[in-house]
């Protein structure tokens, strides 16, 4: 089963644009807040240098595929409804749509580098967005997804443990169905010091810093910096990255690689998807509607 991603972030931020950049689906895309209403999935390519060039050998793809020494590597990802301020404690679809990105392998975390989205979702003057606080919402949501599982099922998990399950295995029971593993909680109850601490004795503040541990440990994150076109978001961008030191943070532009994954798929320019060049093939065919 190909590895799968979910799109998540705050309406209007460009997850569907991406979606359809990386899939070249047609999803409806619109200034219109919280336009996409359910999860769409399709397959996309995560693009990789491929071995062929440094080891100099021919190669013999079998689930995937190279084009000019670039390896395309087959994923699922998935077009997630915006999420609002407490959608975990079901605002808007919450519970819905953060079950199925907590289903996800990975996340994209994708905002607007620009701050052309205000605190409702709407369209606004660049600048007047905040995607610094934007990051924390969305994290803040995920974390508390966490914490809902786990203070939900106290007694669940703390009888698991009374009849001889491995406090490990019982916990790893609870989040199983959004993909967490034994390993992940066991990662996250060795890096919070809570391995040895009996969980009847968990405090709340405990729970909490085992949440946002399982949370992060579980679901690698990258932060899709998009909109990077417009002006202004060179300075957000450069914020943002001094505030998540410890993030991978990927500009991008969602609407300029949609353009030209467009153009590439009707034969107007040569273009490998993410590739800083394209070329122009059928020049005369090329107007401003193009
Ligand atoms: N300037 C600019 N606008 C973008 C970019 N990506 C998306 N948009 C615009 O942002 C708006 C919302 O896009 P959409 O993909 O529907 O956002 P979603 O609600 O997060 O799925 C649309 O008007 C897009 O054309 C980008 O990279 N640059
Ligand atoms: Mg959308």
């Amino acid at each position: 089963m190909p590895i799968r991603i979910g799109l998540i972030g705050k309406t209007n931020t460009g997850k569907t644009t991406f979606f359809n950049a990386a899939t070249l689906s047609h999803s409806e895309i619109s200034t219109y807040p919280f336009t996409t209403k359910k999860p769409e999935r399709a397959m996309g390519n995560a693009i990789t240098p491929c071995v062929h060039t440094e080891f100099n050998v021919q190669d013999q793809p079998q689930n995937s595929k190279c084009l000019d020494g670039w390896r395309f590597i087959p994923i699922e990802l998935i077009d997630l409804p915006g999420l609002i301020k407490d959608a975990w404690a079901g605002k808007g679809l919450g519970n819905q749509f953060l079950s199925v990105a907590t289903q996800s392998d990975a996340l994209l975390h994708v905002i607007d580098v620009s701050g052309s989205v205000d605190a409702s979702g709407k369209i606004t003057e660049v600048g007047q967005g905040d995607p610094i606080a934007d990051v924390a919402d969305i994290e803040e949501e995920l974390i508390m997804w966490y914490l809902k599982l786990l203070e939900g099922n106290r007694d669940k998990i703390s009888k698991l443990i009374h009849s001889e399950t491995e406090p490990m295995i019982a916990l790893a029971d609870i989040f199983r169905g959004i993909g967490v593993k034994e390993s992940h909680v066991k990662e996250a109850l060795k890096i919070t010091g809570l391995e040895n601490k009996d969980f009847d004795n968990f405090d709340m503040d405990d729970s909490k810093k085992f949440a946002a541990c399982l949370r992060h440990v579980s679901k690698p994150t990258l932060i899709v910096a998009n909109k990077i076109d417009l002006p202004g978001a060179d300075k957000n961008f450069d914020r943002l990255r001094e505030k998540y030191v410890n993030t991978i943070i990927i500009p991008a532009s969602a609407d300029s690689e949609l353009s030209l994954r467009r153009a590439e798929q009707k034969g107007l320019i040569k273009y490998v998807p993410g590739s800083e060049q394209f070329e122009i093939l059928r020049k005369d065919e090329l107007n401003k509607k193009c």
